[in-house]
């Protein structure tokens, strides 16, 4: 149409990234400059607890970030397991552009950050300690769907696993996407989810579209989530159907393992065409089109 859509990005907080995404557009950035930007929004805000600077810690204690950043040219570049720097999109883009490699992770990738100048912080906020705290009392690990949507409850009592993933496309379809998280909260030292992998947390192929995905990492890894969605969409099925697939597939393979968790996918097709879909409600994205005009959603679900 006349105003396309530029950008969709994961929950609420994506329209702030949208936001800052299209500004960088509009300044003339790349898709790659826009997605970056629109990733550092979260991960400078120390509220969300799911992503860099405040994100929950593992449960040792330790906030470790993972991140991945990619066009349909086949430039990518992903951080897993970093340490001590708040951008961990920004580490992502440093490998794509100043490595042979496409992942870095834990000490190699913080190298990488601070002999390009950037500054080492403490992710843990006084906040994400003390629910840190809390939680080693039971120390019980169990992922709860988007729980902050679907359970009262002061803020930071919540296993808040909102990761942002966003996906840019240009005026003429061509695309980029990027992906950042801390991860689940209280997971062991050393997991890594889904969202730094390509195929997994974020996928972007040139004519066809993107995918990116958001929820228990573990449940998108096993059947290659996003990868799944774009071949579907290759093969000729809209956004919506293709993550609504992807969706059936997991709770197909997967039965009474899944209960109370949540999966959901977000994609964008190369023509403009956005479709989401969710294991439970709760789900919510964001699309913003050239204009700057921005929608929050809530997505489809299978519950
Ligand atoms: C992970 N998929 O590390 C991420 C978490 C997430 O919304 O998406 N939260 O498993």
């Amino acid at each position: 149409g006349s105003d396309p859509v530029a950008l969709v990005s994961t929950w609420d907080f994506g329209a702030a990234a949208n936001a800052a995404a299209l500004a960088r557009l509009n300044a003339g950035g790349s898709l790659i400059d826009a997605v970056e930007a629109g990733a550092r929004v979260p991960e400078a805000d120390p509220t969300n607890h799911s992503v860099g600077l405040g994100g929950y810690p593992d449960r040792d204690g330790r906030v470790t970030l993972d991140a991945v950043i990619m066009d349909d040219a086949g430039h990518i570049g992903a951080v897993a397991a970093l340490e001590d720097i708040i951008h961990a999109i920004s580490v992502a883009r440093l490998v794509m552009e100043k490595t042979p490699h496409t992942m870095l992770v834990g000490e190699g990738a913080r190298r990488l950050a601070i002999e390009h100048g950037m500054k080492t912080a403490k992710l843990l906020t006084p906040e994400a300690e003390k629910a840190w705290r809390a939680w080693l009392k039971t120390a019980q690990y169990k992922p709860q769907a988007n729980i902050e949507n679907q359970l009262p409850g002061p803020p930071g009592s919540a296993l808040n696993h909102d990761t942002l993933g966003l996906l840019a496309r240009s005026a003429d379809g061509r695309m980029a996407g990027a992906c950042t998280t801390s991860g689940m909260a209280y997971k062991m030292h050393g997991r890594v989810g889904d969202s730094p992998f390509a195929g997994h947390g974020l996928y972007v192929e040139r004519g066809i579209g993107g995918a990116t995905s958001t929820g228990v990492g573990e449940e998108v890894t096993r059947i290659v989530g996003t990868a799944r969605v774009v071949a579907s969409m290759r093969a000729g099925l809209p956004p919506q159907a293709a993550c609504r697939e992807a969706v059936e597939h997991i709770a197909r393979l997967r039965g009474d393992a899944i209960r109370e968790m949540q999966v959901g996918f977000l994609a964008l097709s190369a023509a403009g065409e956005v479709g989401a879909f969710a294991l439970l409600p709760g789900f919510t994205y964001a699309v913003t089109r050239l204009s700057g005009e921005t929608q929050l959603l809530p997505s489809d679900s299978l519950a």
